[in-house]
Order: C-alpha cells, then sequence, then structure tokens
C-alpha cells in the first residue's frame, strides 16, 4: 500500500473512532458532571487511537455490514481506565499522559479511581447494547474483552509488574507481563473486529496471534523509545522504566537482541494477517509502521 493512501486511511480510522467516542460517551454536563467530566478529559486527550483503529479497520476488512464503533470505543474505555489508574500514585504515579496532566493531576485521586471505574463497565454497555440484534455476537465480543482485560491478562499483567524486582524467573515473568499488559489488549481489538466484519473462526484465530505478536512488539519499540525519546514526542514522562528499575526486554537483553525481536514479531504478525481472507492491506501497513514509529 502507498504511503500516502495508508496515511490516509489511518487519518479516517483515528477519526471515525474519536467522532464514535464523542457521541457515545455520557455527556460531561450530565449529573454527575465532575465524573463525566473527567471521563471525557481521558478519553479525548488523543492519544494514538491504536485500539479502536484497529478494531475498525479489521471489521472493514472482513465486511463493513456491521457497525463496528461500539466494539472500537469498548476497547479504547478499558484502555483508558487502565491509564487513568496506572497513572495513580498508588500504581506508576504518573503526572503526564498524553501530553496533558494526568487524570489525577488536573481533577484529584478520588474523581480519576471513579472515571476509570465507570470507563470499565460502559465498555460492556456498549457491547451488551450495541450488538443486542446479534446476541451472540454480543456475548462472543464480551467473552473476548472480558478475557482481555482480566485477572490473567490486563489486570493481571500489571499486578505482576507492581511486584518488586527479583532475579528469579525474570524472564517468564517478562513475557507473562507483555502478554496480559500489552498484547492482550492489541489482540482483543483485531479478534473482535474479525467477529464483526464475520470472520471465519480460522479469520478471528488468525487475528488474534497476530495481534499478540504485533502488541509484544508494540512494547518492545515502547522500551526502546523509553530510553531514547522524550516526553515531549511521547506525551508521557520517559526513562521511568530505569528510574523505577523496572525489568524490560531492552533492560535484559540489549538493544541489538530487542530490535531483532520486533523484526521477528512484526514478521509473525504480518503471516497471521496474510492467512486471513480478508482486504488485510490496510493492517499489515499499520503492523509494520508500528515497528518502526517514533512516538
Ligand atoms: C491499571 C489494570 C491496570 C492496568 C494498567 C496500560 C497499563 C496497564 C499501564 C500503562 C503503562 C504501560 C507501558 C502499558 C503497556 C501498554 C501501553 C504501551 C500503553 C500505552 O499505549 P499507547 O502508547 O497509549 O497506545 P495512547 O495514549 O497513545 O493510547
Amino acid at each position: 500500500m502507498e504511503a500516502t493512501d495508508f496515511q490516509k486511511l489511518h487519518e479516517a480510522f483515528i477519526l471515525k473512532a474519536e467522532r464514535a467516542i464523542d457521541s457515545l460517551l455520557p455527556p460531561a454536563d450530565t449529573h454527575p458532571a465532575r465524573l463525566h467530566t473527567a471521563m471525557r478529559y481521558s478519553m479525548q486527550a488523543g492519544g494514538k487511537r491504536l485500539r479502536p483503529t484497529l478494531c475498525l479497520a479489521t471489521a472493514e476488512a472482513f465486511s463493513n455490514q456491521t457497525d463496528a464503533r461500539y466494539a472500537a470505543t469498548a476497547v479504547e474505555c478499558i484502555h483508558t481506565y487502565s491509564l487513568i489508574h496506572d497513572d495513580l500514585p498508588c500504581m506508576d504515579n504518573s503526572d503526564l499522559r498524553r501530553g496533558r496532566p494526568s487524570c489525577h493531576k488536573a481533577f484529584d485521586e478520588a474523581t480519576a479511581l471513579l472515571a476509570g471505574d465507570a470507563l470499565l463497565p460502559l465498555s460492556f454497555q456498549l457491547l451488551a447494547q450495541g450488538y443486542a440484534a446479534n446476541a451472540e455476537l454480543a456475548r462472543q465480543l464480551i467473552i473476548e474483552l472480558s478475557i482481555a482485560a482480566g485477572s490473567s491478562l490486563l489486570v493481571g499483567g500489571q499486578a505482576e509488574d507492581m511486584q518488586t524486582a527479583s532475579t528469579e524467573n525474570e524472564e517468564h515473568r517478562l513475557e507473562y507481563v507483555l502478554q496480559g499488559k500489552t498484547a492482550a489488549m492489541i489482540a482483543a481489538p483485531l479478534a473482535m473486529g474479525a467477529m464483526i466484519g464475520g470472520g471465519s473462526k480460522s479469520d478471528i484465530e488468525h487475528c488474534r496471534r497476530a495481534g499478540r505478536a504485533a502488541g509484544i512488539a508494540f512494547q518492545l519499540v515502547d522500551d526502546l523509545l523509553d530510553q531514547s525519546s522524550n516526553a515531549e514526542k511521547m506525551g508521557k514522562p520517559v526513562g521511568a522504566d530505569t528510574h523505577n528499575g523496572k525489568f524490560t526486554f531492552v533492560r535484559l537483553r540489549g538493544v541489538k537482541a530487542t530490535e531483532q525481536r520486533i523484526q521477528t514479531l512484526t514478521e509473525e504478525a504480518l503471516k497471521h494477517l496474510q492467512a486471513c481472507q480478508g482486504k488485510m492491506d490496510f493492517l499489515c501497513a499499520l503492523v509494520t509502521n508500528l515497528a518502526t514509529r517514533d512516538r
């Protein structure tokens, strides 16, 4: 796919995601207004919109008959709740997110905690209501997202990452954290998009696997950028991993091995996408671009 075509499509997906978020979130002035304002503050702070883009683009790659916007927004709700909670003083204690004060800095800790809490059920409400006309689809989407966001993946990965570093089983622990904290929430929108687009069982599984591989690659790129980029470009503090003594793949194996693994994982993701029956050009270009991103 030509770079300019990719760019145009990418921007269109981001715009579609932004519009869906705006229309599906409770209005800021609905009581309790401070809570709803905080939810919108974090949801509408920009960000790459990678997860909703993956969901919208995958659904379209198979068919555009069913509206993927509910699922795209649901995934971004979970992602944003996890960022809000991760920034809290009891977790990463980070003051900057998506280029502006993190939710608890702009509001207060209790409001940030509750804004994250409220985004979580909103996500499942969107799936249950948005796909009510196809109860089996709604059921599958809810299972996919709840597993990805649950105690064995997103929350489990975060819990493992919060444990004090030890030298025992470091590689094993690191893989668990990578799968849970990052890859799960990248695999889910791909699998969900394939479900919405009516992909076969095999398509859905290939998309899920592509997401897992691309998700780990995404995190490894993030780890490299944490060492080499700056806060202005990233919209969040950099150097935090080193500062917090976090075990990352880069710290464990070095830059060269990390770059090599990013390439291998990207090839694996592409292989899975190319094995699908849909029109996968945009998704392949997106996965390739993620490996070379600089923010
Ligand atoms: C609190 C349950 C709970 C989980 C927190 C998301 C998270 C888990 C922690 C944030 C720190 C981190 C490095 C997470 C790994 C996933 C990741 C790279 C998130 C940032 O995703 P981007 O770069 O963010 O896509 P934007 O803001 O662009 O959407």
